[in-house]
């Protein structure tokens, strides 16, 4: 009876998930032409190998039942190698706890699959408890940096409080994504980190990171918005002033907290920046994700910040485990320009949007900037108005 059972079910997770890796995804038409969505996300919980959770030896699973469970799949920071659009992602359990796993694809935009084995990462002598958003930077040094948020229990919380808990940025470099090194966690002088973010390149030749300071763990406080510092090394990585690139600020889509995205793309125009902004609302904070430009020479310098968000919960992606949340750790831009931006939703699966570099740069300079009055909305929108008076023929 068994045996059936096995063969039978066997044959049906295998059809599914085959079906499901073999999908064809279709970009869709978006009217504000800024860059496209895609039919299905690029990764689901269902994505997640077999072999990761089924025990396959029919003896020992008779009714071919699911020995370990997955959650979700989002938040992956992302890279080309090896001509491949490879998504390092976070991989929930059914435990809560996240970890990192390789996903690759030939085009970026459908067929992702995992490598064989989810990544292990090495531990400092303060083991992780949980960690999440890994940031990957190709540095002028020669290794790939994944800077992560590491987090662990908080040791000063009363007798009873077993939720509170402290983040910092774990660090780790490699050359292929298989084989890790773990350096010592960045330390700041500003409290919590999450969301950092190493630059690419030295600055006055130390090694320089976006932060993002908080008081909380999940209340940022008065850590201000996203911020910038050096480091002197990197094997012993330690901020000792923040200078604040990008503040938190009344009434905008980033008026509770804010945290880079992606590691910056360097453009003729200015670094190119991607950010999640998050705002309270009667029904929980609302994530979106907004795009501005730095200084060439100086990228803790903000030169244009378009008026509010990019991208925000669209339809399906509303709904999740984090619902209302859309949130960005990584993108890959092809040497033509070409802008792969990949996104999670509400916490749940990854989705991937495609531009490219000389429109997100467009969109950060022509748009109107963020005047932060409604008065000043309006002034942007009848300028626009008045500029288009010689061409309301085309509307007819
Ligand atoms: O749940 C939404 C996001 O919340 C955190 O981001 P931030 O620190 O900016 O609030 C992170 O836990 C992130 O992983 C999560 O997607």
């Amino acid at each position: 009876m068994s045996k059936t059972i096995f063969n039978t079910r066997l044959k049906e997770i295998k059809a599914k998930y085959v079906e499901l890796i073999s999908k064809r995804n279709k970009s869709l038409f978006c009217d504000n032409g800024v860059y496209n969505r895609y039919e299905f996300p690029v990764l689901t919980r269902n994505h997640i190998p077999l072999h990761w959770r089924f025990d396959l030896n029919e003896d020992v699973n008779p009714y071919l039942m699911e020995r370990i469970g997955f959650n979700a799949t989002f938040n992956a920071g992302a890279i080309k190698l090896n001509d491949k659009y490879v998504l390092v992602v976070r991989v929930e359990g059914n435990d809560r706890k996240s970890f990192f796993a390789v996903a690759e694809s030939r085009n970026g935009i459908e067929g992702f699959e995992f490598w064989d084995k989810p990544i292990v990462m090495p531990q400092t002598d303060k083991p992780d408890t949980n960690v999440y958003d890994m940031r990957l930077t190709q540095h002028d040094d020669g290794w790939i940096y994944g800077v992560f948020c590491t987090e662990r229990k908080d040791q000063n919380a009363h007798k009873g409080d077993t939720s509170s808990a402290v983040a910092a940025a774990g660090i780790a470099r490699t050359k292929d994504l298989i084989t890790w090194e773990r350096l010592p966690d960045l330390i700041s002088s500003t409290g919590q980190q999450r969301n950092v973010v190493l630059f690419p390149h030295l600055v006055d030749s130390q090694y320089a990171f976006y932060t993002r300071p908080q008081d909380g763990f999940i209340d940022t406080g008065d850590g201000g918005g996203i911020g910038f510092g050096l480091s002197k090394t990197i094997e012993n990585a330690e901020v000792n002033e923040e200078v604040i690139v990008d503040a938190k600020t009344y009434h905008t889509i980033y008026e509770v907290k804010n945290g880079l995205g992606p590691a910056p793309i360097r453009t003729e125009k200015g670094w190119l920046q991607l950010a999640h902004g998050v705002r309270n609302t009667a029904a929980g904070l609302r994530y979106t994700l907004y795009a501005f430009l730095t200084d060439l020479d100086k990228p803790w310098v903000v030169t244009h910040r378009p008026h509010g968000y990019l991208i925000a919960p669209f339809k399906d992606e509303r709904v999740g485990d984090v619902s209302n949340v859309v949130f960005s750790n990584g993108w890959i831009a092809d040497d033509d320009g070409k802008l792969f931006i990949y996104y999670a939703s509400s916490d749940t699966r990854m989705h991937v949007a495609t531009t490219t570099i000389d429109q997100l740069v467009d969109y950060c300079i022509n748009s109107p900037q963020d005047q932060l009055y409604s008065h000043l909305s309006v002034q942007s929108i009848n300028q626009l108005v008045d500029r288009n008076k010689d061409y309301m023929h085309l509307l007819k």
